[in-house]
């Protein structure tokens, strides 16, 4: 896919209706500071669409994005920002299962994690609660313009582990020098393309449709 438009469309402290609701969604997330707005940026490549920090913590908000006008990105608040006290963590953990129980319309989950550093706990958590609530998700290495090209596969070795993913299944990905960007555009197709119904079950549900014929 091409990125032709995007829009800036809200900021929600706690989940809810917004203008336009009801189109597909994709959400990011990942620890704060992992580089979830740099990625919608270049993704879309609009440097100042989503605001990017250095001081963890940024995004706050559920901030939301119209792509295309086809599909809403939803950046996220990051978790396992230490500054936070024990009521700014319970403020978030709402905010998000709030947001997970409500969104219908979610069709996939980009979970971000720094392909530098083994996952946390956090990141096991997430990853585990995705699982149980049955939502697609792929495992996206952020920053990898760090490490050499060579050195990406062997750190990704203990984040299969922990995430129970395969290596193929990761996206590497660096918003700084456009690696992964292609590859993620693809996913983004993949997801939001409905796999076709294989013949065979689509003929069976012909039948069991068809009306009884009275002799
Ligand atoms: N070298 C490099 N730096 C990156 C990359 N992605 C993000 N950064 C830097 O990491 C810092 C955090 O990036 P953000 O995109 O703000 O991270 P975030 O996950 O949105 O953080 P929160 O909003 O706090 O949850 C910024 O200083 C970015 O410039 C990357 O791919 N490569
Ligand atoms: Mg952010």
């Amino acid at each position: 896919m091409e990125i032709k438009r995007a829009d800036f469309v809200t900021s929600l402290p706690a989940y809810r209706d917004f203008p336009g609701r009801g189109l597909p969604q994709i959400a990011i997330v990942g620890k704060s500071n992992v580089g979830k707005s740099s990625l919608i940026n270049r993704l879309t490549r609009r440097n100042k669409l989503a605001r990017t920090s250095a001081t963890p913590g940024k995004t706050r908000l559920i901030n939301v994005f119209l792509i295309n006008e086809q599909f809403h990105l939803i950046d996220l608040p990051g978790y396992g920002f230490a500054k936070v006290d024990k009521q700014e963590k319970a403020r978030w953990g709402k905010m998000m299962q709030d947001y997970f129980e409500a969104s219908d319309e979610l069709l996939h989950v980009f979970c971000l994690v720094d392909i530098r550093h083994d996952p946390t706990a956090d990141d096991i958590q997430m990853n585990t609660f995705l699982r149980q609530m049955g939502i697609p998700f792929t495992v996206i290495a952020t920053k990898c313009d760090k490490i050499s090209r060579g050195a990406r596969q062997k750190q990704l070795a203990p984040i299969c582990r922990a995430l129970l993913v395969q290596p193929w299944q990761i996206i590497c990905f660096s918003s700084e020098d456009g690696t992964g960007r292609d590859q993620l555009l693809e996913e983004i197709d993949k997801v939001l393309t409905p796999e076709e119904e294989p013949e065979d079950i689509q003929d069976a549900s012909d039948l069991s449709d068809e009306p009884e014929t009275v002799q």
